[in-house]
């Protein structure tokens, strides 16, 4: 029977803080040519880089807010800020090395941050001052900052580009102010400012956990409250492949992401209501389980038991709940749902438990799968899973996520399935090693090469990827001068 909590091997690994490093050779052309837009700009070097990966999460969806363990690996993809500071400067001045987005600047003591905003800088704001806050550093001692900032992690694609930019930002203030905050109250900080700034997607902390705590060559199960990490080693006969879907919503500008959060909650005090637990002290599907003390199959049973399928209406779970409809805000709904009237719960909360004992299950036949192809099909069967899980309890795939996650498995995947809160963006599929190049071709030709829209992007669309390592100070070996 599978435990809630998973046995670790790495429990302290996020206390350490992140590492400085030195260049390396593979990447020296990159940061040669940002210390050069960064002397065009300011016209002097960068006194050091910072960097945080996007990620791929290869299993575990919408469980990370619910509680529950998740197994993503950081991207090769990620966000390089180039910085000089001083502290007799007042200003925080930010670039974009790509010209489409706008310069910034503001003074230290004087960072707002506009919710309303969609502006790029914001989530660089947000980690700038999420860091101040956290650490009280007073206006007068914080270093003014100059930054330059180039990514390459694909936006609106569920590989969080926003988290990896928001790390990245909180760890060179933390770097610049000479500062000592350890990976887990990083990721922390990280996640909450994000969630400020973010309002219409109140996450789980996956993304800013995997960009801060990723290591080389390594997928992660990172589990929550408190933060636990354990490396999983990928076996070597399969790798993992992304696939854009060309469809894409900007998920901090609807309520979808959001209803679901609440979904879940309601779900669990539904339930707890009950079982004659003092449902107001249960916020998540976690909770709950850990209340009743039952394993996830167990949950699926009891949720199927408890739970009608199809719509709860607001009226009906208030008369369950036995609280006014006014006071449903208070006790369940968050930012944007407010005025949402209509609860899908059985199905939320069936897609949560069975997806968080999906993640230990893939990770167990990942450590028998290295010449073990019955493990290999576990894996890939379980990724599958997933998908039609996401797909059909917690409704948030599309057509097209479809249409490429059934290309992607006839051509040659073991498991396909959409990566990221989803409604758009990727596809991850895992292939066997020795068949990716006929795999990238059938997959180009059939979901891309004969629509002129999605040909138009198949290039960067298409990409196979490999674990990288987490968030890391690079020092360029140059004196620091604003
Ligand atoms: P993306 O794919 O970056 O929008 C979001 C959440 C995650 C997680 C996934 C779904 C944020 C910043 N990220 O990720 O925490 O809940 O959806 O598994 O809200």
């Amino acid at each position: 029977m599978l435990s809630l909590i998973y046995p670790t091997s790495h429990t302290n690994m996020a206390a350490n803080t992140c590492p400085v490093l030195t260049i390396p050779e593979t990447q020296r052309d990159r940061y040669d040519h940002l210390t050069q837009t960064f002397i065009d700009r300011f016209g002097h070097p960068p006194a050091f880089f910072g960097r945080a990966p996007g990620r791929v999460n290869i299993i575990g969806e919408h469980i990370d807010y619910c509680g529950y363990g998740v197994l993503p690996m950081a991207i090769e993809q990620d966000v390089i800020i180039a910085v000089s500071h001083e502290q007799t400067s007042n200003k925080i001045i930010v670039t974009n090395a790509n010209p489409a987005f706008s310069d910034f600047e503001c003074d230290k003591g004087d960072i707002q941050l506009n919710k309303t905003c969609p502006e790029w800088y914001n989530y660089f704001l947000c980690g700038v001052l999420g860091v101040f806050e956290n650490q009280n550093v007073p206006c007068k001692d914080r270093q003014g900052m100059r930054c330059v900032v180039s990514g390459t992690v694909p936006t609106s694609a569920g590989l969080s580009s926003s988290s990896a930019l928001v790390c990245c930002s909180a760890l060179v203030t933390t770097h610049a102010n000479k500062l000592v905050i350890p990976k887990d109250a990083l990721v922390d900080l990280s996640a909450d400012c994000e969630n400020f700034l973010a309002t219409a997607t109140e996450g789980g902390n996956m993304d800013q956990a995997i960009a801060i705590t990723a290591e080389q060559g390594l997928a992660q199960l990172i589990e929550f409250s408190p933060l636990r990490l354990t490396p999983v080693k990928l076996p070597p006969e399969v790798v993992f492949v992304i696939t854009h879907s060309c469809t894409e919503i900007h998920k901090g500008a609807t309520a979808c992401f959001n209803i679901r959060v609440v979904e879940c909650k309601i779900a669990a005090q539904v339930i707890a209501k009950i079982k004659g637990l003092d449902w107001r002290t249960i916020t998540t599907l976690r909770d709950l389980q850990e209340k009743l003390a039952l394993n996830l199959t167990e949950m699926v049973t009891l949720t199927k038991d408890l739970l009608h399928p199809g719509i709860y209406t607001k009226q009906e779970v208030c008369e369950v709940l036995e609280i006014r409809e006014e006071d449903l805000v208070k006790t369940s709904l968050i930012a944007f749902t407010e005025n949402e009237n209509q609860f899908c719960l059985q199905d939320r909360a069936v897609h949560v438990f069975s997806e968080a004992n999906r993640v230990y299950q893939f990770k167990h036949a990942c450590e028998t799968a290295h010449h073990n192809s019955a493990s290999l099909q576990q894996m890939g069967d379980l990724m599958s899973a997933s998908h039609s899980s996401c797909h059909q309890l917690f409704d948030c795939s599309n057509e097209q996520l479809n249409t490429l996650v059934k290309t992607c498995m006839m051509s040659g995947a073991l498991g396909s399935r959409l990566t990221g809160a989803g409604w758009g963006g990727c596809v991850v599929s895992m292939v066997p090693t020795n068949q990716v190049e006929t795999f990238l071709l059938k997959v180009k030709d059939e979901y891309y090469a004969n629509d002129p829209i999605r040909s138009g992007k198949m290039e960067s669309s298409v990409f196979i990827t490999r674990p990288s390592g987490g968030a890391a100070i690079y020092t360029s070996g140059i004196a620091s001068q604003v």
